[in-house]
């Protein structure tokens, strides 16, 4: 394997590079590096990026974006020579990290629109496309103040804090376990979002679904800001979203707890009853709508 591929997948395997838009990035850029670097024959050319596939779906199970953006360059691979495949991997891989950025950057925009001036935001874990709408909201000039949960184990609301804070924005950290007692002051919870099944539920970071009770119970809107490549094509033939769980010493060193078992599933599903809206590149749309989009970007999905 390439060095540098390797350094990208286990990059993403490490939680270096984490959140599933960036993954999704990543993974396009690995195979991309794979093309310029590649000096073999042609016939090894599609064994050899297969093999990269495997190992990039390897790195990451929850995330749907990672396979989303694999099967996006790979379904475009086109040409009979070596240098005819290189060139479409390398344009599509570009292709697929500049729509990317593009549709989180038009979430941030529409969904900006749904935050109204003088709210109180709360988010959850670190996601791109749920601080694009903030930020937006914040750049068009709305006062608003953002609630974050510092979410552990991996306490990735640490970087959601400190990038509202330089921004400007009015943020306070708060514990995971203290969503409820805050829910009161809250205006709209928004979250991204790892995967969405074709019956609307979102997979997202560990207690989302708990936070999308609560704010069901005090009847705050519960908002999802998803690209349409975190959309699961195979959830329409029945496939379950795998959830990753990660290891005990994420939690606390095993060894100081003799005869206790850990569990640490790091994502969790949110049903469509408790999500008001998923704002995505291509419009809002409800969660029973999944399906709609799917069909729109199957081709995201489709093995070739
Ligand atoms: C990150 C997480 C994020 C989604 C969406 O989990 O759950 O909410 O991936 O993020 P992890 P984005 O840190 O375990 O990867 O909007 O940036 O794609």
């Amino acid at each position: 394997m390439n060095p540098k591929v390797k350094d990208i997948g286990e990059g993403i395997r490490e939680m270096k590079i984490r959140g599933a838009g960036r993954i999704a990035r990543a993974a396009a850029e690995a195979l991309k590096v794979f093309a310029q670097n590649y000096k073999g024959g042609k016939d090894e050319f599609r064994e050899e990026i297969k093999k990269v596939r495997d190992y990039l779906l390897s790195t990451r199970p929850t995330a749907v974006s990672l396979r989303n953006a694999i099967y996006y360059v790979l379904n475009r691979m086109r040409g009979e020579s070596v240098e005819e495949m290189r060139e479409s991997v390398i344009q599509s891989a570009d292709e697929f990290i500049r729509l990317s950025l593009e549709a989180v950057e038009k979430i941030g925009r529409f969904g900006a629109e749904r935050i109204r001036d003088g709210s109180t935001i709360l988010t959850h874990c670190n996601s791109t496309a749920a601080l694009a709408m903030i930020i937006q909201a914040h750049r068009d000039g709305k006062d608003i103040r953002v609630l974050n949960t510092e979410t552990r184990p991996w306490l990735q609301g640490h970087i959601t804090s400190r990038t509202l804070a330089k921004e400007g924005i009015d943020v306070t950290m708060i514990v995971d376990s203290a969503v409820r007692y805050f829910m009161r002051d809250v205006d709209i919870v928004i979250v991204g979002a790892d995967t969405i099944a074709s019956n609307g539920a979102v997979i997202n970071k560990i207690g989302t679904s708990q936070i999308a009770l609560v704010a069901h119970e005090a009847r705050v809107p519960f908002i999802v800001a998803a690209e349409t490549y975190k959309f699961s094509p195979e959830t329409v033939i029945g496939r379950l979203v795998e959830i990753e769980e990660r290891p005990a010493d994420e939690i606390a060193n095993p060894e100081d707890f003799p005869g206790v078992k850990f569990r640490n599933p790091v994502f969790d599903a949110t049903p469509p009853e408790y999500i008001d809206a998923i704002i995505t590149e291509k419009g809002v749309i409800s969660p029973y709508l999944a399906y709609q989009i799917i069909k729109e970007v199957m081709h995201f999905g489709a093995e070739s």
